[in-house]
């Protein structure tokens, strides 16, 4: 019998399912315990804080925001599955300083808010609110701490595996792993039809998080927000639309207040600086000012550089798709003008 397993096999199979899929403990005690009351949370808020919470309580959120989303009832995934999936999400996010576990649920909780708190729950069917969930859970799934053009650099197998979004393909890839392990299928009550349409939205979305693509795209975005008669049921031009939103979830600490902003910033500096030293020490080349340790003191002018060339142009225009999202735009304004008065003192 081919299908037979030898027992090497089943010890290998075991070894590693054991490493990426949650331990039925951890799965045991989530389930059993009450979720928590998401105003208490405050998971409608912009100023949402992720700081204050335990790792248990940020399995719980997210469980929670499936749940206000009613894409639990309407779709049928069974509690100790959905504890399980988020579970193994979280156990597939290394423990890098900025790129972790804590990055992927601060990004879905702002899809959350985006979805409600900001209206666009209007214009997204239960498929595609799931999608977006899903997606900003898992977008950055084994992230290394280093960048695609490190990955390059440096030869990794992955960068052969995928030369353009490199990275952004392999969360992807990570995502479908969780889904396709046993225990693990929160999509086993859709039909086949739904399934495929559903991990569409999961791949599309979580290959938008490269910010290349961002830069491709937006003229399209903006063209489409300022003619003004959109109703997004053209699904190229809604796919679009989710793929920004994805980006404003992705860079979004950027509209939190100060206090946080800061600290996130200085998170994100570390890990750049980290992937710099790497590149000065092992690889002997120069890193680029925004990795390079020497030019630390430039991070306030860096952030409103960031600002003013990413983030205002894309929270603009999504605030003109729907003015409750305004709040993002309003945030980041408030916190490039804290960075201009800091780069002013230098
Ligand atoms: C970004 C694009 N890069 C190729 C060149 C540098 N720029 S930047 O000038 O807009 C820039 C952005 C410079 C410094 C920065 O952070 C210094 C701590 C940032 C920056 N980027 N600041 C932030 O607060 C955040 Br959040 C980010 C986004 C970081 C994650 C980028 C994810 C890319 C995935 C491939």
């Amino acid at each position: 019998n081919v299908m037979r397993l030898t027992c090497k096999q089943k010890v290998a199979f075991e070894v590693l399912s054991y490493h990426v899929i949650a331990s039925e403990e951890d799965v045991l005690r989530i389930a059993h315990v009450q979720l928590p009351d998401p105003n208490q949370l405050r998971l409608y808020s912009w100023d949402f804080n992720d700081m204050v919470l335990t790792d248990d309580e940020t399995i719980l959120a997210s469980v929670r925001m499936f749940t206000e989303l009613d894409l639990i009832k309407k779709l049928q995934i069974p509690h100790d599955v959905i504890c399980r999936w988020v579970l193994s999400v979280k156990k597939n996010y290394r423990p890098v300083i900025y790129h972790n576990w804590r990055h992927g649920f601060n990004v879905a909780q702002t899809m959350f808010a985006m979805l409600t708190t900001g209206g666009m729950n209007i214009c997204m069917n239960d498929l595609e609110r799931l999608g977006l969930l899903v997606a900003c859970l898992s977008h950055d799934l084994d992230h290394r701490g280093t960048n695609n053009a490190f990955q390059a650099k440096v030869d990794a197998p992955l960068a052969k595996l995928y030369s353009t979004s490199t990275l952004e393909h392999h969360h992807f890839d990570q995502c479908i792993m969780i889904v396709n392990s046993e225990g693990n299928n929160i999509f086993q009550s859709l039909s086949a039809e739904d399934y495929k349409t559903v991990i569409k939205y999961i791949e599309s979305a979580i290959l938008s998080t490269d910010l290349a693509l961002y830069f491709r795209k937006r003229g399209d975005f903006q063209k489409l927000v300022e003619n003004n008669e959109e109703h997004w049921t053209d699904p190229a031009k809604k796919e679009l639309l989710r793929g920004m939103m994805m980006t404003a979830c992705d860079v979004a600490a950027i509209c939190k207040p100060w206090e946080i902003q800061q600290v996130v910033a200085k998170l994100v500096a570390s890990e750049f600086f980290q992937q710099g030293d790497i590149e000065r020490t092992q690889l002997h080349v120069e890193p680029i000012p925004m990795m390079d340790r020497a030019k630390k003191d430039e991070l306030p002018k860096m952030q409103v550089g960031f600002i003013d060339s990413i983030c205002l142009p894309l929270y603009k225009t999504l605030a003109d798709v729907d003015p409750s999202l305004s709040p993002l735009f309003d945030g980041c304004k408030r916190n490039r003008s804290n960075w201009e008065k800091l780069a002013q003192e230098h």
